[in-house]
């Protein structure tokens, strides 16, 4: 699968990247992940990304020259990927969405900065817009690194145990049973006697029962069937 980021920034994705699961992905091929400065893509001689917000109202809103020029040059026009914006005005990301944006073999990142990308951007380049969640950011970078990171584990290949993203948080449905390893005692705390018997049918028993007890408790709200966009049951 490939990303193709395109962002004021690129040098904080290089960091995040050449790390762990997400390097070792790109060094077998799975993974491919292009950065690409918007600032590259400026034609004056000041370089700029951004300018005031007509109307007033403060703050600097992100032109899109540059980001039409950035995109276009790499992705062709129109580009021939899904073109996906970082904003607190996009759907809510999710391991359903994550899972969803594994199917792609190409995916497009537009990481927005200051008050936000012009309009025209929105309305004539962008094909899809997720939110990481209810709070606003300084840029919509560590939004995209997130999607990155949440798509890319569930490629085959990239996590060392296959069925690992099947037992994860959310993608059963439930929150994630309690894990334990060595010691069997620590500060007198004691792993629970179950996980110590080798009895595997008990063990099953146990975490079934303990990711319901706790996704009743701290999350309610997934255990109700989820509403669709206008409020009917999905089915
Ligand atoms: C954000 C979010 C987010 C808004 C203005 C960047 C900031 C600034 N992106 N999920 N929450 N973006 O807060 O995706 O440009």
């Amino acid at each position: 699968m490939r990303f193709d980021v395109f962002t004021l920034f690129p040098e904080m994705f290089s960091a995040y990247l050449d790390e762990s699961i997400l390097k070792r992905a790109q060094e077998v091929g799975i993974l491919q992940v292009g950065l690409h400065n918007i600032r590259d893509y400026t034609t004056d001689k000041h370089h700029t990304t951004a300018d005031v917000p007509y109307g007033g109202g403060g703050g600097m809103v992100m032109k899109p020259e540059p980001i039409f020029r950035a995109v276009e040059s790499i992705l062709g026009a129109p580009p021939g990927c899904p073109v996906i914006l970082l904003t607190p005005q996009g759907r809510r990301f999710s391991q359903k969405v994550a899972e969803e944006l594994a199917g792609y073999p190409h995916l497009a990142l537009l990481s927005g900065r200051y008050e936000g990308v012009d309009e025209r951007v929105r309305e004539h380049l962008v094909t899809d817009e997720i939110s990481l969640g209810d709070f606003v950011l300084t840029g919509g970078e560590l939004p995209a690194m997130a999607v990155i990171d949440a798509v890319s584990r569930l490629l085959p290949g990239v996590l060392g145990d296959p069925d690992a993203p099947q037992k994860d948080s959310h993608a059963s449905g439930l929150l994630e049973y309690p894990h334990y390893t060595r010691p069997p005692e620590f500060r007198g705390w004691e792993v629970p006697e179950v996980l110590r018997s080798g009895n595997h049918a008990e063990i099953e028993k146990w975490r079934q029962a303990q990711a319901l007890a706790r996704t009743k408790k701290r999350r309610p709200d997934m255990l109700t069937q989820p509403e669709d966009e206008d409020g009917g049951e999905v089915s």
